[in-house]
């Protein structure tokens, strides 16, 4: 691909023969190189921007494209329709001799890149992205519309440069919790936007606890009638005391016909999509639906009202042949909706106490010479895990599934601290890191008692920014995938509280998890003004506004 370069000066024309090939730019500093304020504010910070000589780019006519990057060259045009009102022509091509003059070229890249990395070059007369893989093009493209205006009609002007960028960790993610609050099909796309937008590969689908199953599954009907409704939901915090209840029946679930389409929407985004059905622990909707799956087979559950059930209310699975039926069933179910290699089967907070009472539970741990209910909980993520194993897939769950001897091919979610998490790589596991402290986005973001009601914690924008995956002195943090926050949704009622919770922090979080260490929050921030607060309006969502005030200075009562 030659010809994009518009060489200016006497000492850029002696690097013109390398710059006939876009590939080997790259290494070239351009010089000399105009001030650093005239290069465009970009979130996350790629790893390197570079401004090239020559005038900037004020209009593109025409996107040209490889033929095999057909949706994701559509996907880019109605971006930029969306975005610029600017409708460019789609001219499909796979040998692109040189760029024409007002082309945006895709084009694949001939030399190696880091996965899911790409190389942007804009010149007076065109752009060209190259990248090696589709997440690279993706990543490419969320930074090209960065560059191009936020607004219809207005006139464009992009500095001439080059960006060459990829991302630090393999896994970048958010989780979102659809049980205690459900969101719209459209809010889903939505956010897998949200995550796309910020260089985001996973999406971690919280779908089933205590108070609901929110997932169709057709060879257990009553998990939808049943298990995906409940009969009202706490109002204000669940230690407030006396409790109130709102008295609505509150429920529903996605479709197998909508997960397929959220599947699509996220694959063409480059987002994996990790479901989760949550056991042997958080397990309430199931036993509501099929009590017979439940240390209690008698008795007639709700699905749970309120939050908080650990050791409060009974919420288990039982070891028996129907369960362990049920479980090959509804993972089978899942698989064959989710192509993830990995399938979350959850494990947290699994209390121990119903099993402790319930003398067929005892029988079984005793006749598996499981030892206690520490190895019932491993039995029964092993069981699954070798299960999703026989079908290629692997099991990952919460830092908790690690408390007995278990398979070290189970991947870790650590939601706890530094030290759970050098216990998992100790034992040899390979973790994910979503440490409450400071990726929990339902802790709070200030300190003032007026803020809406969140769980608890003081959770700053700066702490997530400040905030590294890899501790240092860690032993074996190779194997520290990379980092995600989760996004419980107890006092979430709406989209727009879901946007509140992780506006700016997931925007802090991307750019942890993209850009890597040695950063700098004030310089963030201003980007973070320039570039993201912008975009949030742009979206129309909400967003925490006070995130100067609330910085790491401001410390809890206790
Ligand atoms: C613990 S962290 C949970 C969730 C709650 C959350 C509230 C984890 C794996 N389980 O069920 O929603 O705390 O912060």
């Amino acid at each position: 691909m030659a010809g994009v370069v518009k060489v200016t000066t006497a000492q850029e024309k002696n690097l013109a023969p390398v710059m006939a090939n876009t590939n080997a730019i790259a290494q070239v500093a351009p010089s000399p190189a105009p001030p650093n304020n005239s290069l465009p504010a970009l979130v996350p910070l790629p790893q390197s921007l570079k401004s090239l000589p020559g005038e900037a780019l004020t209009k593109l006519e025409t996107l040209v494209f490889p033929a095999n990057l057909w949706a994701e060259a559509q996907y880019l045009a109605a971006e930029i329709a969306q975005q610029t009102g600017k409708n460019l022509s789609l001219v499909k091509a796979d040998q692109t001799a040189g760029a024409p003059a007002g082309a945006l070229v895709l084009s694949w890249s001939t030399t190696p890149l880091a996965a899911e990395g790409y190389r942007l070059q804009v010149q007076s007369s065109a752009m060209t992205l190259v990248a090696q893989d589709k997440a690279g093009f993706i990543h490419g493209m969320q930074t090209i519309l960065q560059l191009l205006p936020l607004q219809k009609g207005k006139a464009w002007k992009i500095p001439a440069l080059e960006i060459e960028d990829h991302p630090r960790f393999a896994y970048r993610g958010m989780h979102l919790d659809v049980v205690r609050h459900l969101f719209s099909v459209d809010y889903i796309k939505q956010f897998i936007d949200y995550l796309c937008h910020h260089k985001m590969n996973t999406f971690h689908w919280h779908l089933t606890d205590d108070q609901g199953w929110r997932i169709e599954m057709k060879a257990y009907p009553k998990l939808n009638t049943i298990g995906s409704y409940r009969a009202e939901t706490l109002v204000g915090h669940f230690k407030d005391q006396p409790a109130v209840y709102d008295g609505q029946r509150y429920g529903g679930y996605y479709t197998q016909k909508e997960i397929k389409e959220i599947v699509a929407y996220a694959a063409l985004r480059q987002i994996n999509i990790i479901p989760e059905i949550d056991i042997p622990g958080h397990s309430r909707a199931a036993i509501a639906a099929y009590p017979e799956l439940s240390t209690q087979p008698d008795t007639v559950w709700n699905v749970a009202t309120t939050w908080g059930m650990y050791n409060r209310q009974n919420n288990v699975l039982a070891p028996k042949p129907a369960t362990f039926q049920f479980l090959e069933t509804v993972f089978t179910e899942l698989m064959a909706l989710f192509p993830s290699p990995y399938i979350h089967l959850g494990g947290d907070e699994c209390s121990k106490l119903w099993w402790k009472q319930d003398p067929k539970t005892q029988d079984f741990i005793a006749q598996n010479k499981l030892g206690n209910e520490t190895g019932l909980q491993t039995y029964f993520i092993e069981y699954v895990g070798r299960f999703l194993q026989t079908k290629g897939r692997k099991a990952i769950g919460w830092h908790e599934i690690a408390e007995g001897k278990l398979d070290t091919a189970t991947l870790i979610m650590n939601w706890g601290n530094e030290k759970t998490a050098a216990q998992c790589l100790q034992k040899g596991f390979s973790i994910i890191q979503t440490p409450g402290k400071p990726l929990y986005f339902d802790h709070y973001q200030s300190l003032d008692p007026k803020d809406s009601l969140a769980i608890h914690g003081y959770n700053p924008l700066e702490a997530v920014y400040r905030f590294d995956p890899v501790p240092p002195g860690m032993n074996r943090s190779n194997k520290i995938l990379g980092a995600q926050a989760n996004v419980w949704t107890e006092y979430m009622g709406h989209a727009q509280k879901v946007n509140y919770m992780v506006f700016p922090r997931m925007t802090a979080l991307s750019e942890v998890l993209w850009s890597g260490p040695g950063k700098d929050y004030g310089a963030f921030l201003q980007r973070l003004e320039s570039q993201s607060i912008p975009r949030y309006g742009y979206w129309n969502a909400s967003w925490f506004k006070d995130y100067r005030k609330w910085d790491l200075s401001k410390k809890p009562a206790n």
